[in-house]
């Protein structure tokens, strides 16, 4: 659980089943391919010689428990990783894949190298530079532990590098997502009509906050049945991680490239043309709505983000899908993503100590039980444990602002969120739970914080109809926690946040308040967040983590 951890493990040679090494006088390189990187395309892969080289992968149980991922999570990637080698094999090419049940694995990318180090011999090692800080610094070590040249290659599958949003952070004092994501309009191309933006307007979120229609329903999406491959990664998983949060089935993920771009031409033609109006509506039932479920698939490198934000221009131009939706979309992949990216890159590790709010409470053990009254984190959580996802707006206003609301310590919510999503990896998971959702770096990356009270709930979802609390109540035993929790959050971060410009209307409200209004508030606070909320059924879901 230590984002910081390093592997101790022997690094003696053992045996492995991988194919042996060819006789040849040539340079071999082995190729690192790590269970983010499966891209055909992926920089450790090019100049590949089939003759001479060989791919290096492994299952690596220090990658599977650093935090106890969702049992479909380590599905997905298990089991892409398998499909992903098996494709690269029937290429011709030479791969060295270690199983996770493989009794002579060690358990850690360092010490699975040295084993196919001493197999291989190579001449040198060849990676694209990894997605986490922590693996970057395992990486830092290896040419000299191992005494071999290492190259690490840029990952070109980001549009932005990590040294082209170096140069443009250096050139301001506050650096906000929308300025970045106009330059990578203009870099790019995509939805420009020469040095203009399509539409003449950079972003149209404002047509996109519409309230879901009861009426309207939304696209069944698709399943993909698991295979041979994928259901015995699912029995694996199923009696090594059976402790871990979340449901093993059914798993309905694609595992390999032709099925993840399935899922994207699904989420185009059927759910690309409402994506924009209901981006921020919540539904009981409906854990996908209208939003793209693609992100697994970019973030392990099944799909590229330029083929997905082509295919969504592409949408626009030929009539298929309006702009305010296009726009949108494009702007979380070509803007938000790459922002956070080159955020997470250029402070860390200092980025994940701060804890700007001063936030220490325990995670609430309803985050991975779903037991709580409160019906709107109760759905959340059970939908995260079932697939392994929710979208982006239950994640900032549900369980995100009630984090944010309650003080919750960002080390365990940070833990939680890339333990429990399935998309989560840590350079995009810690700048979104860190920054975003629980303002811990003081305004770095979001200009206020994201906190709402219950009516913003009601407004944008069902929930609140089978909630035991009343969202319209401000205080008593009936009253929406979210509610007196708001007003909470602004009188103990006061100091912190009431000088902030975008705070200024709710602290004006709060000035308003009587003395005795305020103690109430506290005093009500307090005692919810010291157990006033009583679950149901306690310890249904109880987890032995
Ligand atoms: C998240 C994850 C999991 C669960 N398992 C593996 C694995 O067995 N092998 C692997 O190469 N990668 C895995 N990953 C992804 C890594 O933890 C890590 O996020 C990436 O390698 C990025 O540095
Ligand atoms: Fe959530 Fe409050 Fe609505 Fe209940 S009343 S669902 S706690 S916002």
């Amino acid at each position: 659980m230590n984002r910081m951890g390093r592997d101790f493990v022997s690094l003696k040679p053992r045996l492995s089943y991988a194919p042996p090494p060819l006789n040849g006088s040539m340079m071999t390189s082995l190729r690192l391919v790590l269970g983010d990187q499966l891209t055909r395309s992926l920089s450790a892969l090019d100049g590949m010689d089939p003759a001479q080289d060989v791919v290096f992968m492994a299952e690596a149980a220090q990658e599977t428990t650093y935090v106890p991922h969702h049992k479909q999570k380590i599905v997905l990637i298990l089991s892409a990783m398998r499909h992903f080698a098996e494709e690269l094999k029937s290429e011709g090419l030479r791969v060295h894949y270690v199983r996770l049940d493989d009794p002579a694995n060690s358990g850690s990318f360092t010490g699975e190298l040295a084993r196919a180090i001493a197999l291989h011999k190579p001449d040198r090692l060849i990676a694209t530079e990894p997605g986490e800080w922590r693996v970057a610094q395992m990486m830092g070590e290896w040419s000299g532990q191992f005494g071999l040249p290492l190259e690490i290659r840029e990952d070109d599958r980001f549009f932005c590098s990590r040294g082209r949003f170096a140069r443009w952070a250096d050139e301001r004092k506050s650096y906000r997502m929308e300025f970045f994501y106009r330059e990578m309009r203009r870099e790019t191309g995509l939805l420009m009509q020469g040095d203009k933006p399509e539409g003449g307007e950079w972003n149209f979120d404002k047509e996109n906050r519409k309230a879901l229609p009861a009426r309207l329903a939304p696209p069944k999406r698709q399943r993909f049945e698991p295979d041979a491959i994928t259901r015995e990664v699912m029995a694996l998983v199923g009696e090594r991680f059976a402790h871990h949060f979340g449901d093993l089935a059914p798993f309905g993920w694609a595992v390999t490239r032709a099925d993840a771009l399935e899922a994207l031409d699904h989420f185009i033609s059927a759910c690309l043309p409402l994506y924009g109006d209901y981006q921020d509506a919540m539904k009981v039932g409906e854990p996908f709505l209208y939003h793209s479920i693609i992100s697994p698939y970019l973030n392990c490198g099944l799909l590229t983000a330029r083929e997905v934000c082509m295919a969504a221009e592409r949408a626009f131009r030929t009539g298929h899908a309006p702009l305010n939706a296009v726009e949108g979309f494009i702007r979380q992949i070509l803007g938000w993503r790459e922002y956070v990216r080159g955020i997470y890159w250029r402070h860390m590790p200092d980025y994940a100590d701060t804890n700007a709010l001063d936030a220490h409470r325990p995670l609430p053990e309803f985050f991975w039980t779903g037991d709580t009254r409160m019906n709107c984190v109760s759905q959340v959580v059970g939908e995260t444990r079932q697939n392994a996802y929710a979208h982006h707006i239950q994640r900032l206003m549900i369980t995100g602002n009630f984090a944010l609301l309650a003080g919750l310590e960002p080390r365990a919510v940070e833990e939680w969120y890339l333990a429990v999503y399935i998309d989560a990896f840590d350079w995009v998971e810690l700048p979104n739970t860190h920054g975003m959702v629980l303002f811990a770096d003081g305004g770095l990356l979001a200009s206020k914080p994201y906190a709402a009270s219950g009516a913003y709930i009601n407004r944008m979802s069902d929930y609140c109809g089978g909630c035991a609390y009343d969202v319209k109540e401000k205080s008593g035993a009936k009253a929406c926690p979210f509610n007196i929790l708001y007003w909470h959050f602004l009188i103990e971060n006061h100091a912190r946040l009431a000088g902030n410009p975008r705070m200024a209307m709710p602290y004006r409200t709060l000035e308003k308040m009587s003395a005795e209004r305020r103690a109430e508030i506290t005093r009500e606070a307090l005692a919810f967040l010291e157990g006033g909320d009583k679950p149901q059924k306690a310890g249904q879901f109880a987890l032995d983590l």
